[in-house]
């Protein structure tokens, strides 16, 4: 490598979604050289990679956009809660206002970094030989960055084609009237089977776990309209960190069984019929953490949802009688008539729990069962969600130890966005922060505006080495369990508790304190002089 290879920065920011986005327009406007990479061939992060039928976000708009009005005023959504294509060109009308081009590179996988102790300084890889060195090293690579599909036997032998969801072809593939499987019932599993029943001339869902979805209540906005008036949007979003999940409502003041059972059925009502994601995170405040509660809330969902399929032996799978899980402590999605499609002659669903899959040979997928065909198998078994975009890149800090061996039997950060040992390293929608129970934008701005203040800080107090102390991360770790195990979610298998990935530690990978107490931690770390973290000052 010679010198003039290396390119030097301030900040190198990985990964173009909502973080990394953020941090590059925040970062150069106060002066800051930085740069932003991304493996894509442009902006979006997730809704770049996922092109998928039916891929759509499942936080209504204008609560997943960002809260600049410079923006917001001139942009208008077509639907309260818009696909993926619509999400792609939001990202490239922020690329053009905030001007980031110019300060982004494309095709740019980061492979690895190391810490420089003489100049405090991060080097950083990239998968074609591109070198970085930079003050700080900032991760954006948000929680689903590396794929997940289970090692089937025979997978390779299969004739027709084998698709993951998040690497859709950009050309459309021609699914009319073909045998199409979907695996998975996470959120884009559901999506995917609304989407595809209706082109496939067979369509089979291979289901291990019911979802239990949520009405999404989609709109349609013709004539500019938006789901609120712009004249309230600063106060709406400013309402965002108030709340328990990044939005603009939040739980209720009272428990379940605080009201009669009429006034509960009631309520309960009135959440189903505002959809998005009112029935899980609007509802009593005591859903999540009391068994009983829960139920309640199980049961109500399973009474809709039976009503909306014809054949009882379907309703047992999709929404069994006996409360399979903790509602809500799986990601819930948000549906659009996916109950329905089970009523269609041409659309069958498999129950793994019953008849699990054995192996894929040339024509389809074998169960304990039997043999089922297919052109397309569309395999949306997920993510190493959360923690699996960071660990795969070898970084390494001054001890040499990895961030894969520091985290692998178990997740330390503290506030979810530094670890020790990582010195001037920081990452947004990580483990251990709200992530997964705060939508992606307003993460990024309070993630992101943390950082700025810390790098600020650190550029008055001539501080040239930033970490948290061990005893700070070991209560944040602490807090973080604590919180989880106050809740249902352990009781539950999940991505959120690393249990989709063989071999993952069990551990809750999500700070699940509220968006609204995690800011406040934040504000205070900030306010105080960041008395958490140990600062080493330039000689
Ligand atoms: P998810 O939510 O991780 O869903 C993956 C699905 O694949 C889920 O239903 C899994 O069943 C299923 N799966 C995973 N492994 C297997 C095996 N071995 N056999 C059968 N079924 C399996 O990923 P998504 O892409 O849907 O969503 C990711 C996030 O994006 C989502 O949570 C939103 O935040 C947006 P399981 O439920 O584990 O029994």
């Amino acid at each position: 490598e010679s010198t003039a290879d290396v390119v030097e920065l301030d900040a190198l920011i990985v990964g173009a979604g909502f973080g990394g986005v953020y941090q590059l327009k925040h970062l150069r406007d106060e002066g800051y050289n930085v740069r932003l990479v991304d493996f894509a061939t442009d902006y979006g992060g997730v809704w770049y990679w996922n092109r998928y039928p039916g891929a759509r976000v499942d936080s209504a708009i204008p609560q997943y956009e960002f809260s600049d009005e410079s923006l917001w005023s001139g942009w208008n959504w077509s639907q309260r809660f818009p696909g993926s294509a619509e999400l792609r060109k939001y990202f490239a009308y922020v690329a053009e206002k905030w001007d980031l081009r110019k300060d982004t590179e494309f095709e740019t996988f980061i492979t690895g970094a190391t810490w420089d102790e003489d100049t405090n300084k991060w080097t950083i890889r990239s998968k074609c030989g591109k070198i970085y060195r930079a003050q700080f090293f900032l991760l954006n690579t948000g929680f689903s960055a590396k794929r997940y599909i289970p090692d089937w036997e025979g997978i390779d032998k299969f004739n027709g084609t084998w698709l993951h969801p998040s690497y859709w072809p950009h050309e459309e593939p021609d699914l009319k009237g073909k045998k199409i499987a979907v695996i998975g019932t996470g959120s884009t599993g559901i999506q995917l089977a609304q989407d595809l029943s209706k082109i496939a001339g067979e369509f089979v869902l291979f289901q291990r776990t019911p979802n239990m979805c949520l009405p999404m209540v989609q709109v349609e906005y013709k004539g500019g309209e938006q789901s609120w008036p712009k004249k309230q949007y600063s106060q709406l979003f400013t309402s965002r960190r108030d709340s328990y999940g990044g939005f603009f409502f939040d739980f209720l003041d009272r428990d379940t069984f605080d009201d009669s059972t009429e006034q509960r059925q009631d309520t309960y009502q009135k959440l189903w019929d505002v959809g998005d994601f009112h029935f899980w995170l609007a509802t009593y405040k005591d859903m999540l953490f009391k068994t009983d509660a829960n139920k309640e809330a199980y049961d109500f969902w399973k009474a809709k949802v039976h009503a909306r399929i014809n054949d009882p032996k379907l309703r047992e799978i999709l929404a069994p009688e006996i409360q399979p899980h903790s509602f809500g402590c799986k990601r819930i999605s948000l549906e659009n008539g996916f109950y329905e499609i089970f009523n269609k002659p041409n659309v069958s669903i498999v129950d793994l729990k019953a008849t699990p899959i054995i192996s894929v040979d040339k024509t389809g997928i074998n169960t304990t069962e039997k043999h089922w065909d297919f052109d397309y198998v569309v395999c949306a078994t997920g993510f190493d969600a959360v923690t699996g975009g960071l660990m795969q890149i070898d970084i390494r800090g001054p001890s040499g130890q990895s961030l894969h061996d520091k985290w692998e039997k178990g997740v330390k950060t503290y506030l979810g966005m530094a670890t020790v040992g990582f010195p001037n390293m920081f990452f947004t929608y990580g483990p251990q922060a709200p992530t997964a129970f705060c939508n992606g934008p307003t993460c990024a701005e309070y993630q992101g505006d943390f950082i700025l203040r810390t790098l600020n800080t650190m550029k008055t107090k001539n501080i040239r080495r930033i970490e948290p102390t061990a005893d700070s991360e070991a209560k944040w770790v602490e807090k973080v369990r604590k919180i989880a195990n106050s809740s249902l979610l352990p009781t539950t298998k999940s991505w959120y508790m690393g249990d989709n990935i063989p071999g993952k530690p069990r551990e809750c990978l999500v700070y699940l304190g509220g968006v609204h107490t995690y800011y406040q931690i934040l504000e205070t770390e900030a306010t105080a002089g960041y008395p958490n973290f140990e600062c080493k000052i330039a000689s």
